[in-house]
């Protein structure tokens, strides 16, 4: 497997599931600034130009969450999916794609300040409504789905943790813990050596 990505992006989080993971992978550490064959390649594969990207045989998988989604499916072994058709399952699938298709979006546009007119014609809604999510998803303890740590962790988690360094929003306390109990994680300091610095106005990749 190849795994196009670059420490200071959203593909923290990919790389971040790989080392949750163990497994052995080839690292393509793209610098977009830097116009090489590798970028080249990235482009070709992917026509929307972004990190991260995932390549396993002829398989080409692109969206930080599908890549971990992937790979949790594809080592069943390292328990990092909760059983299909399991009520834990449920509240995965929710927390992976609206981490990628509401959260993001919000933040996004609040960190440009651009406010939608119409928060019921947006499918990410506002930011008072996805802040309630966030407190309404964010786990007392443990992990999001429950006892065991899973991809959606890595997804939901990595963007809050993200979020919160770059100063997109202010978490509260039960977000607060839930970030640092992610932050101990021996497979989070491995993906993110200099992301544990205050990232604040710093461009990202
Ligand atoms: N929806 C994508 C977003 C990926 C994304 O925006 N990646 C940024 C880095 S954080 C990127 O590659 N930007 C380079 C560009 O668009 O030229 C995902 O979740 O993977």
């Amino acid at each position: 497997m190849k795994h196009f990505y670059n420490p200071r992006s959203r593909s923290a989080m990919t790389d971040w599931m790989l080392a949750e993971l163990g497994v052995e992978h080839e690292r393509v550490c793209i610098d977009f600034g830097i116009q090489n064959s590798q970028l080249d390649e990235l482009h070709r594969i992917n026509p929307m130009k972004k990190l991260p990207v995932l390549v396993d045989g002829d398989t080409v998988v692109t969206e930080t969450a599908a890549i971990c989604a992937y790979l949790a499916d594809k080592y069943p072994q390292k328990s990092m999916a909760p059983v299909a058709g399991s009520a834990e399952r449920g509240l995965y699938y929710r927390i992976l794609f609206i981490s990628g298709s509401a959260i993001e979006p919000a933040f996004t546009l609040a960190a440009a300040n651009i406010e939608y007119p119409d928060a019921s014609m947006a499918g990410w809604g506002d930011m008072p409504r996805i802040i309630d999510t966030i407190e309404a998803l964010t786990p007392d303890s443990d992990w999001a789905t429950g006892k065991q740590f899973t991809a959606a962790d890595v997804i939901f988690g990595g963007l809050l943790d993200f979020a919160s360094k770059v100063g997109w929003f202010t978490p509260s306390l039960k977000m607060q813990d839930y970030i640092s109990r992610l932050r101990q994680r021996p497979a989070y300091l491995k993906s993110h050596p200099d992301m544990l610095q205050n990232m604040a106005g710093k461009r990202i990749a």
